[in-house]
């Protein structure tokens, strides 16, 4: 046996607990405990009767040793593919990545992964471990280590992304991290409960709109289509736009000006994307049935239009099929899924696309999310804008 390949891996267990261990599965260890003696493989135990301890050890240490060797090749190939595409995004290196690309960050572990033949001189409490541990050539991935709490951020749950959807038009993927979602939502409960609160807009015809609405910082009317100090219906004030929805949308927006500046050719970013703080917002909620057709946003100031201000809108809760295109025409439009915890741009160029809610994807929150807040099905959408 060569044994310099297997110590620079890990350190090879001593021949005389090899040598016990195989004493178990021959079954004449009296220390052995009978359960034991039960998972024993019966042709294993068989064949090992036919050899010598030391016999048995080498056709043990052999096979270990090809798949430790391709365990290192396997793993190096990995890391440098995970490199490979860290570096096309300008990144470092996670934690996550490298347990993704199938090389444990920890190099201390020793991770030994048994063939068939170790299997024989296993005990039962090992046996049952091997179950849980993956094979390096069945599956690419290793699994991270067990993690005693349930996730509690979007980061633990998702990858954060971000997409092109055309000039200042940027998806956000999973960008608001899970506390933040929590924190909006018993925000929205707190002020949607209120004076000013949610309610469900109808119009004079008695139709009603499909979702709830609270517009905060100044009303929205979407019968006369125009901003107020106070809602008709009612005459309640909005209530302010609370100043950590604020931070989040210059946050959001702060990112994408990164992104555009380090991936896009782009001369100047401020015309691609203007960055703004919002002073309005229209909070809806759609039920599982809830909807808003095809339209476009262009009834804010003539200085906020001009300047191609942008529209910036919070996901979270259901998903949402979100549609959107530059022609009126809702046939020619594509369509993107929204997903809780993301933000969707559109300024600039892109200020005054067509965009509208088709649907609502039934039951495609995070059960974390409605567990901790008791959110009701259905999709809460944030979008600001400056008056
Ligand atoms: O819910 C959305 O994502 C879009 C909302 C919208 O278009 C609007 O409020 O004008």
């Amino acid at each position: 046996m060569n044994s310099s390949t297997y110590d620079e891996v890990f350190t090879p267990l001593s021949v005389n607990k090899f040598k016990h261990r195989a004493r178990i599965a021959l079954g004449n260890c009296p220390k052995q405990k009978p359960e034991m003696a039960q998972n024993v493989i019966p042709l294993q135990r068989e064949a090992s009767l036919t050899c010598s301890v030391e016999e048995l050890v080498d056709q043990i240490i052999g096979p270990l040793q090809r798949e430790v060797a391709n365990l290192i090749t396997c793993s190096k190939l990995k890391l440098e593919e995970a490199l490979n595409i860290r570096s096309h995004r300008e990144a470092s290196i996670s934690t996550c990545d490298l347990y993704n690309a199938g090389l444990a960050t920890s190099f201390k572990k020793k991770q030994v992964y048994p063939s068939k033949n170790l299997k024989v001189l296993q005990t039962h409490h090992e046996q049952q471990e091997t179950k849980r541990i993956p094979k390096p050539f069945s599956s690419t991935k290793i699994d991270k280590p067990f993690d005693i709490c349930s996730p509690q951020t979007s980061e633990d749950l998702v990858e954060e992304t971000a997409l092109v959807l055309g000039p200042g038009m940027i998806l956000l993927k999973h960008y608001i991290p899970f506390l933040e979602q929590v924190n909006i939502i018993s925000k929205c409960r707190e002020l949607g409960c209120g004076p000013g609160g949610f309610y469900r807009p109808g119009y004079n015809d008695g139709a009603k709109l499909h979702r709830y609405m609270m517009c905060l910082g100044l009303d929205w009317n979407p019968q006369t289509k125009s901003y107020g100090e106070r809602r008709c219906h009612d005459n309640a004030a909005p209530p302010l736009l609370p100043n950590e929805f604020i931070s989040l949308v210059c946050r959001a927006l702060d990112h994408s000006h990164t992104l555009i500046e380090r991936n896009l050719k782009v001369d100047n970013v401020n015309d691609a994307l203007p960055k703004m703080s919002p002073d309005v917002c229209i909070v809806n909620f759609y039920p599982s049935n809830g909807r808003v057709g095809f339209h476009q946003d262009r009834y804010e100031t003539q200085e906020s239009l001009d300047k191609r201000l942008p529209v910036v809108s919070f996901s979270i809760g259901d998903s949402a099929e979100f549609l959107y295109g530059e022609q009126r025409d809702v046939n020619k439009a594509k369509s993107v899924l929204l997903e809780s915890g993301d933000v969707l741009i559109f300024g600039g160029e892109s200020r005054h696309i067509y965009h509208g809610v088709k649907a609502i994807v039934p039951d495609t929150a995070p059960p974390v999310l409605l567990e901790k807040t008791g959110l009701k099905p259905g999709r809460l959408n944030l979008t600001f804008r400056k008056y």
